[in-house]
């Protein structure tokens, strides 16, 4: 099941980078999982597969579960239930709001306190506020249940630029690299992408950069293997030389997708940085105009945190596309406005449950509806 290269090259360049990377970065050895002769059935664990591994598998995180085959709730469903702390608690306040009664200086100044607690952050409440007024006076609004209808308007607004769904056509391999800080569903989110796109017919090689933690590779390798996908990892090798495989052996296999695992970081850890920089650089001397998406992973219930992250990785990377995981369980969905309104990087994906098909595009319509009705 699994093949071996090995590739006699010295050892890995330091992680600090030079001037110029060499033009092929290989070392360590190239693990290559191969997708099994009898795939197993999607989304069922592993059974005896992680047993041929070479080194004792370590599943650090839960496998994702399967909810329930037989009455298996809506996205729309989901998306409700996902965002249902943050209902609760906007919801609640605004019901009070809405109840009815005058729309007055008092109400405006309620609604502020409700948008802020959702963490939708001072920029966009001022701004979500301004427009609700002038929506209020330009259609001669007077009772307070009629606010619902405006400030959904105005949120929809704000957040629509933020769908703009990622198209990876027109590049074979189209390239994703994912970023984030540790823990924020990287890894849960590449598990959950391949299979959106395999469901859509395209093949799916993974990299295992995140080659800082040998757990971290086993779990995408685990992964791979239960799932049928082709993962390149490398032992002691460094994140840029396993995406340069990868990139090759998906060119080599006509293969139509690459999604780039890297571990986590912080942005303020400089050294960090520039090692991420690094990855995209080697990836960019494998194919010129890769990576195709630079995708951050934010976990939402960091909140306001969401904004500097955003912020410190685009200025350090160029994103291209955001994921917003873990939107069940936490009453911080009102971040999405914020970043909408403070640094506007295509929101690419939503997740609001562990479930391998509890990533969706983000749908702001969608979105704004679960959030009030
Ligand atoms: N509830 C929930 N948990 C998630 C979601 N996405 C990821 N997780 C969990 O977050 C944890 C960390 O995920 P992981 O992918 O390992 O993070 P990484 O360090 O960024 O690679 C795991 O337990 C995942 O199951 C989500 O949308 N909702
Ligand atoms: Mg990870």
């Amino acid at each position: 099941m699994f093949s071996f290269f090995k590739k006699k090259t010295p050892p890995p360049a330091p992680v600090e980078p030079a001037k110029e990377e060499p033009a092929l970065p290989v070392a360590g050895t190239t693990v290559e999982t191969a997708p099994q002769a009898a795939p197993a059935t999607p989304l069922e664990p592993p059974a005896v597969a992680v047993a041929a591994a070479p080194e004792p598998v370590v599943t650090p995180e839960p496998a994702p579960v399967e909810s329930a085959p037989a009455k298996k709730p809506s996205w729309t469903e989901r998306l409700k239930a996902g965002l249902s702390k943050t209902r609760d608690k906007l919801g609640k306040s605004l019901a009070g709001l809405f109840g009815g009664g005058q729309i007055d200086e008092d109400l405006y100044e309620e609604l502020e306190t409700v948008l802020l607690t959702a963490d939708m952050g001072v920029p966009a409440t001022t701004g979500l506020l301004k427009d609700v007024r002038e929506r209020v006076t330009l259609k001669g609004l007077k009772d307070a249940s009629e606010l619902k209808g405006a400030l959904k308007e105005s949120l929809h607004e704000l957040i629509a630029p933020l769908e703009a769904p990622l198209s990876v056509e027109g590049r074979k391999p189209f390239v994703i690299m994912m970023a984030g800080v540790n823990g924020a569903g990287k890894t849960t989110s590449i598990g959950k992408l391949a299979k959106y796109y395999q469901s859509q017919g395209k093949s799916v090689l993974l990299a295992a950069g995140d080659t800082f933690r040998a757990a971290a590779r086993e779990q995408l390798i685990a992964w791979g293997e239960r799932n049928n996908v082709t993962v390149i990892a490398q032992q002691g090798g460094d994140a840029a030389a396993v995406c340069f495989d990868a990139i090759q052996a998906a060119q080599a296999r006509g293969i139509d997708i690459v999604l780039a695992d890297t571990a986590g970081r912080l942005p303020t850890q400089l050294h960090l940085m520039e090692e991420i920089k690094k990855v995209k650089r080697v990836i960019q001397k494998a194919i010129p105009d890769a990576p195709h998406e630079i995708m951050l992973v934010l976990d939402a219930n960091i909140g306001q945190n969401a904004i500097n992250q955003v912020k410190a990785f685009d200025d350090a990377l160029g994103l291209t596309g955001l994921v917003l995981t873990k939107l069940d369980g936490t009453a911080k969905g009102g971040v999405i406005a914020a970043i909408a309104k403070e640094r506007p990087v295509p929101l690419r994906f939503v997740g609001v449950g562990e479930s391998i098909d509890d990533l969706r595009p983000f749908d702001a319509r969608g979105y704004v509806d679960a959030l009030f009705d």
